[in-house]
């Protein structure tokens, strides 16, 4: 299909968070042998690769985003040859397999940075970035999962800060650096090498620093950062040579997909990553209805579908050549689709499914929310394991803010909403582990879970299944283009998708109320999808999950 230059064009990612998905040894630790025991599942879902979320050697602070060893599988989640066969498995049954890799920081376990922070005159000092202390304080930095939230930590042996955009133990690498570069290039083919079909680039844009290290004030924040550090760092000056250097030296001598996780940046620049990247995995969408800045914090108003329409038509309006913007409403990130979009409700996963997968794009399915999987809304901060949560908790806690209010926020937006045990059957721990599992299961696996949904053919997993078929058949859906329709609506989103002589047209009720919306009257929740004239969903939209 001359559409179809590489694997990845029109293709759909399922993302799997290891550590929740299938425990094979009863630690109550997902792990690799577990997921390749569930291979098949994977591939009745017909989707064409797996998002596979850090496995590496890691001391574990941010669930595997704080490698200490990049070419070493961390021994919770299995060995080498655990990763080959889940290579070799995924390839047997026609998929491909996208590993996540994490170049902007280290683990402060990680060999250089255990090396760089025993002196100045070490040659892995400079891997990473300092700031003298004979200097004084380091210009303010946000460090998004410090305490204090605070972006510098000092180091006595070197009596000298290092940098870190994330967690004290999450040291960001020196870019600068021509020998880190390297190493990491070294890495990365090292990887490619073993078969490996793509990589997603961990928090990619964040990787080039200012190294004049000016202060940024709030009133600059504000002005032109849109008040987010996040929108700040992803604005380095060397940036775009970083990417189109590691394209040349690593991913051009392969036909990988290279995905890049853009927090911070706007479809205004999207132009500027074609030929270094292939998907453009933004924050645009995934942030409506929070507050802006590093925190996340609900809009009571929660998200208005006139701002989805915008965001997600204007993104589609600057990609094409090559470049594709990612289709996302859930990731490990991130609470469940279904509950930040819809209402927990089955009829509101399949509403969200049927844009995710008739949209232009390339969509990406977290693991769970193809059965409906909801926020767990836990309640006490004894039962989060986020590093994320637990630093808001305490700078929260120092500062006498209001605990009951963050802890009712994370039963809305924390990540750990997202990182329960996905729901096998309604045995117990929901078939995910014979053990105690690491994270609390989501109360209703009883009702919620792949056992029931399979012999259900109006449940979500079936409808997703349905889905995927309708898109995989459609040129249109695949590779058409996309046309807003009106009248505007408030709550009712419709497109076309027209490729040649094929033409959808799909009407969406994003709301749990009928809408009217021209000739159709749509129930709640309601999706409404014409191949020309014919409504390809009669009678597919059954009640109950
Ligand atoms: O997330 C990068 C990023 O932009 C985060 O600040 C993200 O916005 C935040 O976690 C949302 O609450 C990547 C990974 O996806 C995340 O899991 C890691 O914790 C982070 O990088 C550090 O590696």
């Amino acid at each position: 299909m001359e559409n179809k230059k590489h694997w990845w064009n029109g293709a759909v990612i399922y993302q799997v968070y290891p550590r929740s998905f299938k425990d094979s040894n009863g630690d109550g630790v997902g792990d690799l042998p577990g997921l390749i025991g569930e291979l098949d599942y994977i591939a009745s879902l017909g989707v064409d690769a797996v998002w596979l979320n850090p496995v590496n050697a890691s001391p574990g602070l941010d669930n595997g985003y704080d490698i200490s060893d990049f070419t070493a599988i961390d021994p919770q989640y299995g060995t080498m040859e655990d990763m080959q066969q889940l290579i070799d498995g995924l390839h047997r049954r026609g998929m491909r397999i996208i590993i996540d890799m994490v170049l902007n920081h280290t683990s402060d376990e990680h060999e250089w940075f255990r090396q760089a922070r025993t002196s100045r005159d070490n040659p892995y000092y400079a891997y990473y970035h300092w700031w003298p202390a004979e200097k004084g304080e380091p210009p303010h930095r946000c460090g998004f999962f410090d305490a204090a939230g605070k972006g510098w930590e000092y180091n006595r042996a070197t009596d000298s800060y290092y940098l870190h955009y994330f967690a004290p133990q999450q040291p960001d690498l020196n870019w600068e650096n021509p020998k880190v570069r390297a190493e990491l290039y070294s890495m990365l083919r090292w990887w490619l090498d073993k078969g490996v079909d793509g990589v997603r680039l961990d928090a990619i844009c964040f990787i080039s620093k200012d190294v004049g290290w000016p202060e940024v004030g709030p009133e600059l924040l504000r002005s032109e950062y849109q008040n987010d550090w996040g929108h700040y760092y992803a604005a380095g000056p060397r940036l775009h040579e970083y990417l189109k250097e590691m394209r040349s030296a690593v991913f051009s001598g392969y036909d990988v997909v290279v995905v890049g996780e853009m927090a911070g940046v706007g479809s205004e620049d999207a132009h500027l990553f074609e030929g270094e990247l292939d998907v453009l995995y933004h924050f645009e969408g995934i942030q409506l209805g929070y507050m802006p800045g590093a925190f996340k914090k609900v809009d009571p108003a929660g998200y208005r579908l006139k701002d989805w329409k915008e965001v997600y038509g204007r993104w589609n309006a600057v990609l094409g050549n090559g470049v594709s913007a990612a289709l996302y409403l859930g990731n490990h990130d991130q609470p469940r689709m279904v509950s930040r979009w819809g209402d927990d409700s089955a009829a509101s996963a399949r509403l969200l499914f049927t844009w995710l997968l008739t949209m232009k794009g390339t969509p990406f399915i977290y693991n769970g929310d193809e059965l409906g999987m909801t926020n767990i809304r836990l309640t006490d901060i004894s039962q989060y394991r986020d590093v994320e949560t637990h630093r808001m908790y305490e700078n929260l806690r120092k500062k006498g803010g209001d605990a009951a209010g963050f802890l009712a926020d994370q039963q809305l937006t924390g990540r750990d909403n997202g990182r329960t045990p996905f729901q096998w059957s309604a045995g117990a721990a929901a078939g995910f582990t014979d053990g105690e599992p690491w994270i609390a299961v989501n109360p209703n696996f009883n009702v919620v879970n792949r056992e029931v949904e399979e012999g259900d053919g109006g449940s979500v997993l079936s409808y997703v299944r349905w889905l995927l078929r309708i898109r995989r058949s459609s040129h249109a859906l695949v590779y058409g283009g996309y046309e807003e329709l009106g009248p505007s609506h408030p709550h009712v989103y419709a497109y076309k998708r027209v490729y040649a002589d094929e033409e959808w047209t799909v009407v969406l009720n994003f709301s749990a109320a009928e809408q009217e919306w021209g000739r159709f009257v749509l129930a709640p929740w309601e999706p409404i999808i014409l191949k020309g004239k014919v409504n390809v969903l009669q009678g597919k939209t059954t009640e109950g999950r």
